[in-house]
């Protein structure tokens, strides 16, 4: 798995965790999602932002969930991705920050073309992977992950897609490869590698657990310069 993740900056997990986790992640996903008074300033559209603000968000982003329901990082889940980040990537990876992103039924909206790293501060250290965890069984139509297999480091430049939105870079996509899982399975990511998912047309949802591991210094290092990962959207880093 490392060899791999090091060659193209992404590898997948057929089972991370057991069912019997994934039904009790569903039961507090589902809590956070329902609830947008405890989720309040954590949450937003990565779809962009509506004037109406009542109508169905199109994607689903709650950042640092478990600041606010601490079951979750209790959970065998964050020490799996733990020990298999520490195995990719070294021993000093530490949980920086966690998200839920959640494509709904029928909301049909692409996470456009980007690299995680572009939300990011510039850090002297780069390492950094994300843990993908599907909550539903995941395939293009729902939403699943798509990765471009890496070739260097170097960040392309980032815009917000719409207004308030995710960030998206242009790209060039022929040699994508559409990641499915079962619910339970995982990706892992870096911070570089380009990646996107479709919109859900599907009658069920599409729900992943997505959790982030970095340095311990360099966490300190972003801590210092007050990043939390709890507040706005913005390009931070274009080099
Ligand atoms: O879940 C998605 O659609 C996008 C996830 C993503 O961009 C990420 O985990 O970095």
């Amino acid at each position: 798995m490392r060899k791999d993740f090091l060659t193209t900056g992404f590898v997948k997990l057929d089972t991370l965790i057991p069912f019997s986790e994934v039904e009790k992640l569903r039961v507090l996903y589902e809590d956070l999602l329902n609830d947008k008074k405890r989720t309040e300033g954590l949450r937003s559209d990565l779809g962009g932002e509506e004037e109406n603000k009542n109508t169905v968000e199109k994607i689903t982003q709650i950042m640092r969930p478990s600041l606010i329901e601490s079951k979750l990082s209790e959970s065998m889940t964050y020490e799996l991705a733990l020990n298999h980040a520490k195995k990719l990537l070294g021993d000093d990876m530490e949980l920086d920050f966690d998200m839920l992103i959640n494509k709904a039924p029928h909301t049909n909206t692409p996470t456009p073309w980007h690299q995680d790293a572009a939300y990011w501060i510039k850090m002297p250290d780069k390492r950094s992977v994300s843990c993908w965890v599907a909550l539903d069984n995941v395939h293009a139509e729902n939403g699943c992950m798509w990765f471009i297999p890496k070739e260097d480091e170097l960040l392309k430049e980032h815009r917000p897609h719409t207004k308030g939105g995710a960030l998206h870079c242009e790209t060039d996509t022929s040699n994508a490869q559409c990641i499915t899982l079962d619910a339970g399975g995982c990706t892992f990511h870096d911070g570089f590698t380009l990646h996107f998912s479709r919109g859900n047309t599907t009658d069920g949802p599409r729900r992943a657990l997505i959790l982030n591991f970095r340095p311990k210094k360099m966490i300190e290092f972003e801590r210092e310069q007050g990043i939390e990962h709890t507040g706005e959207r913005k390009v931070r880093n274009n080099s």
